[in-house]
């Protein structure tokens, strides 16, 4: 795939996509939105590619927003278009039915955040500043924020998020339930190695069924949520991965997931 804003790196079965416009700390413009559109597609579709990993370029963030100066003469039928796009890019992330993990080292602000959201789990710094600014530019988040943050956190601190605009910091990201670990910034790399590579050696098809699970199920009545659940854990007696992971149990050996 040719990209101007990404760098796309494999490492076995973990694909680390990086966003590359470090100078404008890696804003979100409707070209780099579609090349990681295209990207995402491409991993969804690669049986090798178990596990993705978002990152930003430089030091300073993971995103820190839509692209404002993109943005600023928009008419509001191409905001509208702008929206749906970003929107249904964080759609595609959280349904690829693989976890990805965001890589948090810095800014993750406005569509950085929406973003990171995303992600099925955020792994950030100490050092990370993340928030929702859109209201001190006249906006509202439009990727998407305004929802997965109320489902992430809750309503009460979505309106603070929203309503004051200010970045927090990881540890109260942390404490609100937004980032799943917070270390510090020379030990991120590490930690965010270790967990995809423990995704990658996991059963593909029990990761694809919990993510469907918790993600879909979380949307539906309980009653249909579990009728959900029981489906996809009856569909797991199906695949191969099943029968080798309680097969590798019994005989006291690491199991090896085929993906099946
Ligand atoms: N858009 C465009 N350019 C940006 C952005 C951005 N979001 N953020 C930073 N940049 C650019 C700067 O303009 C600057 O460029 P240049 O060197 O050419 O002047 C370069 O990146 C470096 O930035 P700074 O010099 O500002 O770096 P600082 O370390 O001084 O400050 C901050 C870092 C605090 C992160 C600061 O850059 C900042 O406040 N950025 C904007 C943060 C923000 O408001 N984000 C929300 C944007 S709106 C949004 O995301 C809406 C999503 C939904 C859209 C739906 C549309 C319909």
């Amino acid at each position: 795939m040719d990209c101007t804003h990404l760098l796309i790196e494999d490492t076995g079965a973990v694909r680390r996509i990086t966003l590359n416009r470090a100078d404008k700390l890696n804003a979100l413009n409707r070209a780099l939105l579609g090349e990681l559109g295209s990207a995402m597609q491409q991993a969804r579709h690669d049986d090798a590619v178990r596990v993705v990993v978002l990152a930003g370029a430089g030091e300073k963030a993971f995103v820190a927003g839509a692209d404002i100066t993109e943005m600023a003469d928009l008419t509001a039928a191409q905001a509208q278009a702008f929206s749906q796009q970003g929107q249904s890019l964080m759609r595609s992330i959280e349904t690829l039915g693989k976890p990805v993990l965001a890589r948090i080292h810095g800014y993750a602000l406005g569509g950085g955040l929406e973003l990171a959201m995303a992600c099925h789990l955020r792994i950030a710094s100490t050092r990370a500043r993340l928030g929702q600014p859109e209201v001190g530019l006249g906006l509202i988040p439009g990727f998407g924020g305004t929802q997965r943050l109320v489902r992430l956190c809750g309503r009460a601190a979505a309106l603070e998020l929203c309503l004051l605009g200010a970045p927090i910091d990881a540890q109260r990201a942390q404490q609100l339930g937004l980032l799943t670990r917070v270390v510090a910034p020379e030990a991120l790399d590490a930690e965010v190695d270790a967990i995809a590579t423990q995704l990658a050696s996991a059963a593909p098809q029990a990761m694809r069924h919990i993510l469907a699970c918790v993600i879909e199920g979380s949307e539906c009545a309980l009653d249909q949520a579990l009728a959900f659940e029981t489906q996809a854990f009856a569909l797991c007696f199906a695949g191969s991965d099943m029968r080798e992971g309680t097969r590798a149990f019994i005989e006291r050996r690491k199991p090896l997931f085929d993906g099946h």
